[in-house]
């Protein structure tokens, strides 16, 4: 079964630098996904979950399988053609009434990702209402400049830095994009967004996946990736392999070596 997007689907990503909202995983899958990342930020501990669980493919082999699943990784061929790496994985939770956001930015700002062939698949593992501060996009804003970013450090804030778009920008036209669990929205590298805080009951969960095409290149350091389509002429990423134990020790020894240069890549200005 194809999992493409449509002509239009992908006429409406060119036009607004984002598509919402996409059917991925059915509500027991979603269920049990949720499940494995809760069991593992139980095994390690909440503090070590937020530094272990980027790149928790590298980790854990339901990881691998999420972020390489067709329902994903078909509709993101269909805007990046064939050749595609999947760059990163991160997770941005939001507690109940925990009161974090995620101010307005550009990713393409300070990935070091060129050209920017990068789309993000956002997948919901708990419903993202609207009073759970969904993801907010600005409509064509992937078309325009990049603005100049500030790091701001606000610890309520998720972004690493607290980057924020220092210019006045004109958000009549932001659109909310509400998931329920088990949808994804796709966003473009250069898309303005954020998100405003979780005022509902339940964590906010999502597994949020960097993908790019193979002939993108990282212009700040060395970068790992990992294939999820066609093939690789370029050589521009090392290619990281599937776990084949879950935790073990050479995947230990892989996941730190990613974790350890993304967090150097995503640090340097
Ligand atoms: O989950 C959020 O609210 C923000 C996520 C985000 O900034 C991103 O996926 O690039």
């Amino acid at each position: 079964m194809s999992h493409s997007l449509t002509p239009t689907q992908k006429a409406e990503f060119e036009r607004d630098g984002y598509l919402s909202a996409l059917p991925v995983f059915g509500l027991k899958e979603v269920q049990e996904l949720r499940q494995s990342f809760e069991n593992f930020e139980q095994r390690v501990g909440r503090e070590r979950s937020l530094v272990q669980r980027t790149d928790l493919h590298l980790l854990e082999r339901w990881a691998w399988q999420a972020v390489t699943d067709p329902r994903i990784v078909q509709p993101v061929c269909s805007l990046l053609g064939p050749d595609v790496l999947l760059w990163s994985t991160n997770w941005f939770i939001k507690e109940p009434r925990d009161g974090k956001f995620v101010s307005l930015h550009q990713d393409a700002n300070y990935w070091g990702l060129l050209p920017h062939d990068v789309v993000t698949a956002w997948v919901a593992l708990s419903d993202a209402g609207p009073q759970t501060g969904p993801m907010q996009f600005l409509p064509g804003s992937h078309r325009g400049q990049l603005f100049d970013q500030t790091n701001t450090y606000d610890k309520t804030n998720l972004l690493s830095r607290g980057q924020t778009i220092v210019a006045d920008l004109d958000l009549s036209h932001a659109a909310l994009a509400p998931l329920k669990a088990g949808e994804m929205s796709l966003h473009h590298v250069r898309t303005i967004h954020g998100s405003r805080p979780n005022e509902t009951d339940d964590r906010r969960i999502g597994m949020v996946l960097r993908y790019c095409a193979t002939h993108v290149r990282q212009t700040k350091a060395p970068d790992t990736a990992v294939l999820v389509a066609g093939s690789d002429t370029y050589h521009h990423f090392e290619l990281l392999p599937a776990p084949v134990t879950d935790d073990g020790e050479a995947e230990r020894a892989r996941h730190a070596d990613a974790v350890q240069r993304m967090g150097k890549i995503i640090m340097q200005d």
